[in-house]
């Protein structure tokens, strides 16, 4: 159920691994582009369309519209989207929906697995419930771990929790999910699965706000945050404590899972910590705006006559993936300060080139470290651009270089806003 980022990798998965998989989504358009072959997916997904047509060619798998097919499944799986609703709480809607149809049509002994990032009690409060009156219904939240872009070598190679109310049942599922997973598999309760997939991302999130909280102190102290990210980090030697900063933090999973796992807290219990990592994340796209204000007001241009190219609008380099990117963020608060603004992105075709994207431009604002830019002709590019501003907000490109070509460089946690 749920014909996604994460259901087309688990269905086609499941189809390869010898079972007879039908994907149910009701979006049309998606069944039938996956019936043709197709993914209708944002990202280029190694290994993904070829193991589909497989599926396909096999007659393992196929896609429909029609929940008829869970009459007669034994495990049904639900990837339906768990967005974040009013006042940041989870929006559970689509989930209780899908759950209410295989309550409905589903055996009452099918196990019947939630993939779907959930927040913590969800399970017992709102899953569970649509189930009751089933007789014991074999429940599992095995929380998905993919990334756009490796969906197929995540599913395949990252760990996974089985949270299950009863052992048994998180056994049973243990054994399903070994037939495509080749990580670690281990079970546990409802509860700690759920905490334990936001809590990764709230851990990351603030994680990366610590990293943008001191570029922005760097930019007003005249200080390199690189310089203050690397001391610290020699003090840890395994994987950095200070991560990279960046005009925000995008993609399906970072903005929204933090508020999933606060969501339960009773008023006035201590949550300052995840939510002001939020705060300092989504308060970035403000941040860089004002440095290139400042880097155009510094070569002689009012902010109302200055046009400027915002180059990167997914949420990450080199993957085609929009969703809750800055890029598109940034571009309108520049747009707010009376900027021209103009946005391109090697992977959102309609944008043109670089070279068209950057022509009578007086500023290249990199938001995302797409190697397109990074390996750019800056040389061949110069001539076309008026101001010859480049505002890197990912430290991506060579400063040196730049700098002997002509650009005024100017970069996020290198003194920017002294
Ligand atoms: N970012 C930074 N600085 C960094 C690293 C990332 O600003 O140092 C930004 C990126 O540009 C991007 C955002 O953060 O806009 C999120 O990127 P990401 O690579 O941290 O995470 P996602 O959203 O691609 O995938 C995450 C992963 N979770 C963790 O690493 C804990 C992935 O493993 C999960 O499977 C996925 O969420 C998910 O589906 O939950």
């Amino acid at each position: 159920m749920g014909l996604g980022y994460v259901g087309i990798p688990v269905a086609v998965s499941f189809a390869a691994a010898s079972f007879d998989v039908t994907g149910i989504d009701p979006n049309a358009e998606r069944a039938s582009a996956l019936n043709a072959g197709t993914l209708p997916l944002g990202t280029t997904e190694p290994g993904l369309g070829a193991l589909l047509q497989a599926g396909l060619a096999s007659g393992r798998f196929r896609a429909t519209t029609d929940p008829e097919a869970l009459a007669a499944s034994d495990v049904v799986i639900v990837a339906v989207d768990t967005p974040l609703g009013d006042h940041r709480r989870p929006d559970v809607r689509q989930l209780t929906a899908a759950c209410a149809t295989v309550a409905e049509r589903a055996p009452a002994n099918a196990l019947v697995v939630v993939e779907s990032t959930l927040a913590p009690g969800a399970m017992r409060h709102s899953v569970a419930p649509v189930f009751a009156g089933r007789g014991g219904t074999l429940l599992v939240h095995c929380p998905e771990r993919v990334r756009p872009g490796r969906l197929l070598r995540n599913l395949r190679g990252m760990s996974r929790l089985i949270g299950a109310d009863d052992p048994d049942v998180g056994v049973a599922a243990l054994d399903l999910y070994r037939t495509v997973v080749e990580a670690e598999l281990t079970v546990t309760d409802w509860e700690t699965a759920e905490v334990i997939k936001v809590a990764e991302n709230a851990t990351r999130d603030v994680q990366i706000a610590l990293a943008n909280q001191l570029a922005v102190i760097c930019d007003h102290a005249g200080v390199d945050f690189r310089r203050v990210r690397d001391q610290i980090n020699r003090l840890w030697r395994t994987e950095p404590l200070v991560l990279e900063a960046g005009a925000g933090v995008g993609g399906h999973c970072l903005p929204k899972d933090p508020w999933f796992l606060v969501s339960g807290l009773p008023e006035g219990a201590p949550a300052d910590l995840i939510v002001a990592a939020r705060t300092v994340n989504d308060g970035m796209v403000d941040h860089a705006a004002a440095i290139v204000d400042r880097a155009c007001r510094d070569a002689g241009l009012r902010p109302e006559r200055a046009s400027v190219a915002v180059l990167g609008l997914t949420y990450d380099a080199n993957a085609d993936d929009r969703r809750n990117a800055p890029g598109p963020r940034l571009a309108a608060r520049l747009r707010e300060r009376g900027m021209t603004v103009y946005e391109h992105d090697p992977f959102v075709a309609s944008t043109g080139t670089l070279a068209e994207a950057l022509r009578g431009r007086d500023a290249a604002v990199v938001v995302v470290p797409h190697t397109a830019y990074v390996e750019a002709d800056w040389a061949g590019l110069r001539g076309a651009m008026r101001a010859r501003i480049v505002v890197d907000l990912r430290r991506a490109l060579q400063a040196d270089a730049l700098r002997s070509l002509g650009f005024t460089y100017r970069a996020l946690g290198v003194a920017a806003l002294r």
